[in-house]
Parts: C-alpha cells; sequence; structure tokens
C-alpha cells in the first residue's frame, strides 16, 4: 500500500567494506608502508561516500554540451562541463590519483599498488574522470620513458604538470587514435598527415573521430610524415607519435582543432567524447619516424591496466550495493540475504570480482617492478602477457555481471534515478575501448609470437604462484586444475603458433 517505502541501498566507506582489498594490500606491501596506505584509503573511503559520489552522480546527470558559436556568429567551440567534473577532476589532483605512480619520494616498488587501489576506489564514483586519468597516466609514462633531451623542454614541463598534485596546475591529457577507417587496424586506418614546419615541429591535418575527455590541456596522437617529396609510407610502418597542446598557452584558442560534434553515446554520457578536425595543428614529433605504434604502446598498456580497475571497480560497486540491499529487502517474508538462492548469486559475483582485483593488483606489482628497476626479464615478459589478458579478461566480464547484479533489485534496478542502470551502460564500455576483446587476444598472440620463451615465462609465473604446500584438499584441486589448463593453453598455443594462424583464442574462456 501506499504508506510502504522500500529503505534504499547506501554505500558504506568502499576502502573499510571491501572484504578483500585490505588484506591483499597488506600481503602486497611492507608493513609499514602498508599502514600509510590503509590510512589514505579509509580517509579516501570517507570523502567518496561523504563528497565524491554526490559529485560523481551531478557530473552524470549534467551532460556536456558543446556551443559552436557565440552570438554574434563567432566560431568557438565552446565546451561546457559539469561543474562537478572540474570540482572532481580538481580532486582527483590533490588526492594524487596520478602522482603517486610517480612520486619519487614513495617507495618505487610498490606505489603503483598504492595508486591502483585508490583508483579502484574512486571509479564508480569519479563521474568518468577516471577516463581522462588513465590516459594523462599513459601520457607521463610515455613521456617519462623518452628520456627527452633538453629541446623537449615542453615536453618537460608537460610531465610536471601531469603528475602534479597542485589542482591549479594539474594537467589532463588526451590520446587520438581512432578514426573513422579504423580504430583497432590503426595503421590502416590513420588519415592523419603531419608537415614539417621546423624546429622539430609540424602541422597536423586529419579527422580523429572518437576524442574523450576532450577538455584535456594536451594530447598525443599518431600521423603519417609527409616528406620532402610529398611521399608517405602507407601502414602502421608510416606513423610517427606526436605532442600537442590542446590550446595556445598564450590566447587559450584552440591549437588548429575544430570540435565538429559531441558523440551520442550509450554510456559514459558525463565524459565529452568529441569528433574532431585537425586543420593545421601545430604538434612536436616524439617517437622516430615510423615508430608511432611502439612508442604510444607505453600509453596502451597503462590504460589497459586503467580499463581493468575501472571493470572491477563496477563490479564491486554493484556488488557492494547489492549485499546492502540484501538486508533491507523483504521477500516472501525473509530478508534476501536469508535465500540461500540470493546469497549463491552474490557469493558467484562475489568470487568474479575477487579474482579481477587480485589481477589488477597483481599487474600493478610488476608495474612496480618494471619502474623501479628491479624487474627479472621473467617478470617483464610477464608484465607484457598479463596486460591484453587483464583487461580483455575483467572487460568480458563485468557486463554480466552487472547486469547480473542490476537483477539483484528488481526492477528497482531498471530505474534512472536509483544511479543503478548507468553502472552497466558504463561499464559496456569497457571490452570495448583500449582495445577490443579479440584484438587484444590478438596481441596475446603477438606476444606468444615474439621470440622470448613467453609461455615458459608465464608457466614458471604461474608455478610459483601455485607453490603452495597445504593440506586443504579442495585448495590441492584447484591447483591441479590450473596446471591442467596451463598444460591445455600450451598444447593450443602450440597448434596455433604451428599453423601460423591468427585465429581468435577465447583466453577469457581458457
Ligand atoms: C576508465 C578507464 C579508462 C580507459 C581509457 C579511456 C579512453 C579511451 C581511449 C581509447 O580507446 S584510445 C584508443 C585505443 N586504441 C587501441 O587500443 C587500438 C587497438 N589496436 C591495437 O591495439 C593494435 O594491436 C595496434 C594498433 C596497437 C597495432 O596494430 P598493428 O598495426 O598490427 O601493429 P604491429 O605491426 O603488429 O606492431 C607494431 C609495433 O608495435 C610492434 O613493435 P616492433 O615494430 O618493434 O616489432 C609491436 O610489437 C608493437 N606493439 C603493438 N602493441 C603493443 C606493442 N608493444 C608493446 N605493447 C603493446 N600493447
Ligand atoms: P573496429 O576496429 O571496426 O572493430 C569492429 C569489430 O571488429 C570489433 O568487434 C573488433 O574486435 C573486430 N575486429 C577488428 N579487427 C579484428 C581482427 N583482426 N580479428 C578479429 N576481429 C577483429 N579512441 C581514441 O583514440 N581516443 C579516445 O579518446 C576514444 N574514446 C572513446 C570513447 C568511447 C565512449 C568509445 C566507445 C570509443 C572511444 N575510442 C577512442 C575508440 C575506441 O578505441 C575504438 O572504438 C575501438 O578501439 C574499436 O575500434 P573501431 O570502433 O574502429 O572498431
Amino acid at each position: 500500500n501506499g504508506d510502504f517505502f522500500q529503505e534504499q541501498p547506501s554505500l558504506p566507506n568502499p576502502y573499510l567494506s571491501d572484504p578483500l582489498l585490505s588484506r591483499a594490500l597488506s600481503r602486497l606491501l611492507p608493513t609499514e608502508y602498508f599502514t600509510n596506505v590503509s590510512k589514505d584509503l579509509e580517509k579516501f573511503g570517507n570523502r567518496i561516500v561523504n563528497e565524491i559520489d554526490n559529485l560523481g552522480r551531478q557530473a552524470e546527470l549534467e551532460e556536456p554540451k558543446l556551443e559552436h558559436q557565440d552570438a554574434w556568429g563567432n566560431r568557438v567551440d565552446n565546451l561546457i562541463v559539469s561543474p562537478a567534473w572540474n570540482k572532481l577532476k580538481k580532486i582527483a589532483a590533490e588526492e594524487g590519483l596520478i602522482s603517486i605512480g610517480y612520486d619519487e619520494k614513495i617507495d618505487i616498488k610498490h606505489r603503483r599498488i598504492h595508486q591502483l587501489a585508490k583508483l579502484y576506489l574512486f571509479g564508480p564514483s569519479s563521474g568518468l574522470v577516471s577516463c581522462p586519468l588513465a590516459m594523462t597516466d599513459g601520457a607521463a609514462k610515455t613521456i617519462k620513458e623518452m628520456k627527452l633531451d633538453e629541446k623537449y623542454e615542453e615536453l618537460k614541463n608537460a610531465y610536471t604538470r601531469l603528475v602534479s598534485t597542485n589542482c591549479d596546475e594539474a594537467w589532463t591529457s588526451g590520446q587520438w587514435m581512432t578514426e573513422k577507417k579504423g580504430g583497432s587496424d590503426v595503421g590502416s586506418g590513420c588519415d592523419t598527415y603531419a608537415t614539417e614546419i621546423g624546429n622539430g615541429k609540424y602541422l597536423l591535418n586529419g579527422y580523429k573521430w572518437f576524442s574523450s575527455a576532450i577538455d584535456a590541456d594536451v594530447c598525443l596522437t599518431l600521423a603519417r610524415v609527409i616528406d620532402k617529396n610529398g611521399n608517405i609510407i602507407p601502414g602502421s610502418k608510416g606513423l610517427s607519435l606526436f605532442y600537442l597542446p590542446i590550446r595556445n598557452s598564450e590566447t587559450k584558442k584552440l591549437n588548429g582543432i575544430q570540435m565538429v560534434t559531441l558523440k551520442d553515446k550509450l554510456g559514459t554520457r558525463q565524459l565529452p567524447t568529441a569528433e574532431l578536425l585537425l586543420d593545421g595543428v601545430e604538434a612536436i614529433k616524439v617517437s622516430d619516424e615510423g615508430r608511432g605504434i611502439p612508442s604510444i604502446a607505453n600509453m596502451l598498456n597503462v590504460t589497459r591496466i586503467h580499463n581493468a580497475i575501472a571493470s572491477v571497480s563496477y563490479m564491486r560497486r554493484i556488488i557492494t550495493l547489492a549485499r546492502d540491499y540484501s538486508t533491507k529487502r523483504i521477500v516472501f517474508g525473509r530478508k534476501q540475504s536469508d535465500w540461500p538462492l540470493h546469497m549463491a548469486t552474490l557469493s558467484k559475483l562475489e568470487v568474479e570480482c575477487r579474482a579481477g582485483l587480485l589481477f589488477v593488483l597483481e599487474s600493478g606489482r610488476l608495474l612496480g617492478l618494471q619502474e623501479s628497476g628491479e624487474a627479472t626479464k621473467l617478470d617483464l615478459l610477464n608484465l607484457r602477457l598479463i596486460t591484453p589478458v587483464l583487461k580483455l579478461y575483467t572487460g568480458k566480464k563485468v557486463v554480466p555481471l552487472v547486469s547480473e547484479g542490476i537483477e539483484c533489485f528488481g526492477g528497482q534496478g531498471y530505474i534512472e534515478n536509483t544511479g543503478l542502470p548507468s553502472i552497466l551502460r558504463d561499464a559496456q564500455v569497457t571490452p570495448i575501448w583500449e582495445g577490443t576483446t579479440n584484438v587484444l587476444s590478438l596481441d596475446v598472440l603477438r606476444v606468444f609470437n615474439s621470440k622470448e620463451n613467453v609461455f615458459g615465462a608465464f608457466e614458471e609465473h604461474i608455478k610459483n604462484i601455485l607453490n603452495i604446500k597445504s593440506n586443504d584438499k579442495s585448495l590441492n584441486e584447484c591447483v591441479k586444475k590450473v596446471l591442467d589448463a596451463l598444460e591445455f593453453l600450451k598444447v593450443g598455443l602450440y597448434k596455433i603458433s604451428k599453423n601460423n594462424s591468427l585465429m581468435q583464442i577465447d583466453i577469457g574462456a581458457r
């Protein structure tokens, strides 16, 4: 009847309520460092509940808009974003969501784990600011690994801004790769051309079909250099990497860029994703000629880890809310949580989410080893191998998981102003951008087909992890199953490499 009101699900401190995160961190981090990280995450968790989550919701409700002209007909391309979006970007800088990964004062080997844990808490409340953060991290890593000489002062300055904690100075970066002809096959799809104008500078002309977080300050992009005779090299070997400021630092006008339209998207509607006409964009070539794809790969590998964090964070959010709701919703005379069938459903989701979190943290561990210079050859091979697997696996799992989570709320899960449907819509992008599942499967094959003994490294890595001495029968059975699967995978990969066929293998299913 009309006077019944269902108690709604509430969001607890995402760090304190996470059943696994703190335990996993205490295993991965030295004790004193863990204590500090734990305090930071608890404080951040409170800020998420009390401030950030509301801002994220506001950013979602106040979608970005693009005004092409001012009242007098001047072309202005004025991008209007929610004040909440801007505030979230400031909070991200202040909280060190990028800087933690680069702070030389922090234990280099472990700081990535801290950063990933913090991003995992932030993701579902971030109003999709998680997207520009991913690209900013990718750009910072790419610039850092370039070992630039003094002629690249502009890039050094950009790096300082990208990793800044000063919210008035911090910058974000875009990543423009996709064009109309191809987002996966960038080598054939790229029709952006670069003409040298001296001093290592070029003018870019082309059309970028998907460009997210277009309120960024700088960008990394790919273009094909036209040589003095007007010739170009087709395919991926003709692409070079360019850095550009999005606006002129003095006039603040767009740097030869026209924002053609904002994409009308299924989800991620908080995020301004534009089609851009590049009409004489001044840019600096930052890779050797023709080395654009391997140079932007540093960025891709970082953003793919961020993508996995986003996927797992959506899983965690829907489970947290569904768990809370299960203690509040009465069905057939009992709380949902008292029905074994409902708990079995939640348990399945829980197992998947925990596996995803451990997988993400493992990538953070390996990344930390790489950045501290302590990685063995085996660690480096494993990092290269697990990054596409992590991204494709979590991206593939999150959509059905969130869908099942939404069902736990019955009809309410389908109602817009509960905020629940947007989790499903936003999750659906994670298997698509930053490389689709099939394209990442092919990346896994690219790694296996390299000269290195990648499978040997992977096998050793798994065996090290599984080197558990236990009397627990079910644990030992699990270990055996994983070792059998490993053998199965080895045989499958051997067949694929023997036939030299780039057939699609569903790594996830295996
Ligand atoms: C909330 C989370 C947010 C996440 C961010 C949100 C923003 C969304 C932004 C985007 O979606 S940005 C666009 C992302 N686009 C993609 O991910 C492109 C997907 N396509 C691929 O990944 C293709 O595999 C790729 C374009 C990279 C390569 O295709 P090709 O032309 O077949 O490359 P090829 O010839 O096999 O490789 C060229 C070189 O790059 C080789 O090196 P060498 O020349 O030295 O032999 C490869 O080994 C190297 N390479 C390719 N992928 C690599 C890599 N190296 C390291 N890591 C990789 N992942
Ligand atoms: P296609 O490459 O045409 O792929 C279509 C299908 O073909 C996919 O299922 C794919 O798996 C499959 N396929 C392709 N090649 C093979 C193969 N060899 N074997 C088997 N199957 C294959 N891009 C940017 O550069 N910057 C951005 O900021 C950005 N933001 C985005 C924001 C959103 C919301 C979205 C949805 C996309 C964004 N993208 C961005 C683009 C995104 O990275 C691409 O859409 C994605 O990489 C796929 O490229 P495509 O759309 O051209 O699809």
